[in-house]
């Protein structure tokens, strides 16, 4: 990847059509799976980029993060005006692989930024809880603060949100971030996080009746429902720039223990049988992150507000799983 000079950026303008054209990086991915669904209802066009050849919906085209002509070809190809990053290694796989980490989350990130800035798009990058660290208040976790994280995926997502707000007010780059509590969703699976409990629970409770959980029963996290999540994204992607003060924001849901999780899904399958078995990696991590969520600015600015608490979360969950509909 070539430096690219302010005079570079902008050179490639393609002309304005009412309905965006967008890329999905990380297109098979928990979040990539479900924002093609949605897009693929409303836009023209969609081209997913992931390193597994499986696919699945939409128009896909396959590509490493890391080859930055490759990801150059595809957006002038397509004329692609917006485009949606969520390649990344999650909090512990990421410690699993550091070096891994920080070339996807890092040089990618640093891919996109160059593309995005060259072909004037719009860019959504999603940042997370785990931006934050253990000397950030945790409860509430306000959009502004000390941001110390533990993890490579803390410290690239810190990186993301800075250099994304850094290439917005140098070079006038239509960035967007949202921190994303932990997602939880019923068609698609995350892969290394530390919030994946709270979606492996409801596939275990269906199939076996048995979770064994690697987080302690009293380990409060901000979660959000996937439908949520998409929402909140297409929404913050089509808010009118005057509307954003600021470039960065937390969404939030709702926050919950794994004891509480166990108690909801007991209502509706009381046979669950829950094991405690503590992963000492992931333990560490979510004991630096918030534990509640901020999202007052967002709420105020774009109008963002979420619709599953945990008995609707629980609900929707289980119908989705127990029925098969995945
Ligand atoms: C993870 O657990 O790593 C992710 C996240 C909260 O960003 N789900």
């Amino acid at each position: 990847c070539g430096i690219i000079s302010n005079d570079n950026f902008h050179s490639v303008s393609f002309s304005e059509t009412d309905q965006p054209k967008v890329l999905i990086t990380g297109g098979l991915g928990q979040l990539g799976v479900g924002l093609s669904k949605l897009l693929s209802h409303c836009l023209q066009l969609l081209v997913m980029i992931e390193v597994s050849l499986l696919c699945t919906v939409g128009p896909f085209v396959y590509s490493d993060i890391l080859d930055d002509k490759n990801l150059r070809g595809i957006v002038m190809n397509n004329r692609i005006t917006w485009l949606v990053h969520y390649s990344a290694l999650l909090s512990a796989v990421g410690e699993a692989n550091v070096s891994l980490a920080r070339a996807v989350n890092i040089t990618g990130l640093h891919n996109i930024l160059d593309i995005a800035a060259e072909y004037g798009l719009r860019l959504f990058v999603p940042s997370t809880i785990g931006a934050f660290g253990p000397t950030s208040p945790r409860n509430p976790t306000p959009d502004l603060c000390v941001q110390r994280p533990r993890t490579i995926y803390g410290v690239s997502k810190v990186h993301a949100e800075l250099m994304g707000e850094y290439y917005h007010h140098r070079y006038g780059l239509d960035f967007r971030c949202l921190r994303y509590p932990g997602i939880i969703s019923s068609d698609s699976q995350p892969g290394g996080g530390t919030t994946d409990y709270a979606v492996q629970i409801f596939h275990d409770a269906v199939k076996t009746g048995k979770f064994e959980c690697n987080l302690k029963p009293d380990t409060r996290l901000p979660m959000m429902y996937i439908d949520d999540c998409l929402r909140a994204t297409l929404e913050v992607m089509e808010a009118p720039a005057e509307s954003l003060t600021m470039r960065t924001y937390n969404i939030n849901a709702m926050s919950f223990t794994p004891a509480e999780l166990v108690t909801e899904v007991q209502k509706h399958l009381p046979d669950l049988q829950v094991t405690y078995d503590i992963d000492l990696v992931r333990q560490a991590i979510a004991d630096s992150w918030p534990m509640n969520f901020d999202d007052s600015k967002a709420c105020k600015d774009w109008g963002w507000k979420h619709d599953y608490d945990l008995p609707e979360l629980v609900q929707t969950m289980l119908t989705f799983i127990g029925s098969g509909s995945q």
